[in-house]
C-alpha cells in the first residue's frame, strides 16, 4: 500500500466506519483456509438460533495452527501498521460465519457492547472486525451491507432495531419488517476473496440473502486497542466526554446506544 493509499483508506475507515484492503491473502493461503474452514464446519452442528449468522464456529489460534497463521498473517499486520492501526491486537480467536446455500439474510445490527462508556464517542476506532471472505462476495451471495457513518451518528434505524445477537435478534422472524429492511443510505460491500474488510464495531451492518447454491464463508477476527489514549495519527477535535473520561471508572456493558450516540 502506498502512503497515499494508506491515508485515504484510513480516512474512509474514520469517516464511513469501514474500509476494504485488496490483495491481502495469497491464493495458496486462501485455499488452505477454505479447506480448514470446511473441515471445521463439517465437525460442527449448526444451531437453529444462529441461522442468520449461519454456522457459528469459534476457533482459538492456540488450538489451530492455520487459524494462528491467519491471526499472525504478515500482510494484514503490515496493513494495520500502515493505516496507523498497529496498536490493535487480536482477541486470540476467530469466528467462522456463513451464509449457507440459499441461506437467510443477516439482520441490521452493530457489535459495540460498551455504549455506557464515554469512549463510545471516540472519533477513532477502538474495536474493529477483520473480515476475510473466502469467496468473492456480491449481492447474489449475500455480501456485507453497511450504513456509512452510523458508527458516530444516530439514525432513526438505531431506535427501531432489536438488539443484536444473543440480546434478541437471533430470535426474530425472517419476516421482521425492520431488521431485514432496505435502508436508503445502505451500501453493498462486494469484495474479492483475497481482500480484507475492516469495520468499526459501532457501524450498522447486515448481509443479504444467499441466492446461490454455494456456501459463502467468512472468517471474522475481532481486534481491539488495549488503551483509550488518543492514537498518534489523530489530529482532529477530541470530544469533551472522551477527553474527560475517567479511565478508572467501571462502565457497565450495553449493546444499546444511549446518550453517547447523537443524531
Ligand atoms: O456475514 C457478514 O458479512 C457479517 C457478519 C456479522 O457482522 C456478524 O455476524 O456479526
Ligand atoms: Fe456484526
Amino acid at each position: 500500500m502506498t502512503p497515499e493509499t494508506a491515508l485515504k483508506t484510513r480516512e474512509n475507515m474514520l469517516r464511513d466506519g469501514y474500509c476494504v484492503i485488496d490483495d491481502i491473502l495469497t491464493d495458496e493461503f486462501l485455499e488452505e483456509l477454505r479447506g480448514e474452514s470446511e473441515r471445521l464446519i463439517a465437525d460442527h452442528t449448526e444451531h437453529e438460533e444462529f441461522r442468520y449468522q449461519g454456522q457459528h464456529v469459534n476457533v482459538r489460534g492456540e488450538d489451530n495452527p492455520i487459524i494462528q497463521k491467519l491471526l499472525e498473517w504478515e500482510p494484514s499486520r503490515q496493513a494495520l501498521e500502515q493505516l496507523g492501526f498497529g496498536d490493535f491486537q487480536t482477541s486470540g480467536g476467530i469466528i467462522i460465519l456463513t451464509k449457507e446455500a440459499k441461506g437467510p439474510p443477516l439482520y441490521w445490527h452493530q457489535d459495540w457492547m460498551q455504549w455506557n462508556d464515554p469512549i463510545s464517542c471516540s472519533p477513532w476506532p477502538q474495536i474493529i472486525f477483520l473480515n476475510y471472505y473466502l469467496t468473492d462476495t456480491a449481492v447474489e451471495n449475500g455480501c456485507l451491507k453497511v450504513i456509512p457513518g452510523t458508527h458516530l451518528k444516530r439514525i432513526p434505524l438505531h431506535d427501531q432495531l432489536v438488539p443484536a445477537h444473543e440480546q434478541g435478534a437471533r430470535f426474530i422472524e425472517e419476516t421482521h419488517p425492520i431488521m431485514f429492511s432496505d435502508y436508503p443510505d445502505e451500501v453493498n460491500v462486494p469484495v474479492s476473496a483475497r481482500s480484507l474488510v475492516l469495520g468499526d464495531a459501532r457501524i450498522l451492518h447486515s448481509a443479504g440473502r444467499n441466492y446461490t447454491d454455494e456456501r459463502r464463508t467468512l472468517i471474522l477476527a475481532w481486534h481491539r486497542r488495549h488503551t483509550t489514549d488518543v492514537p498518534d495519527y489523530w489530529e482532529g477535535h477530541i470530544p469533551e466526554v472522551v477527553a474527560n473520561r475517567d479511565p478508572d471508572q467501571k462502565y457497565e456493558g450495553s449493546r444499546i446506544p444511549g446518550k453517547y450516540l447523537k443524531p
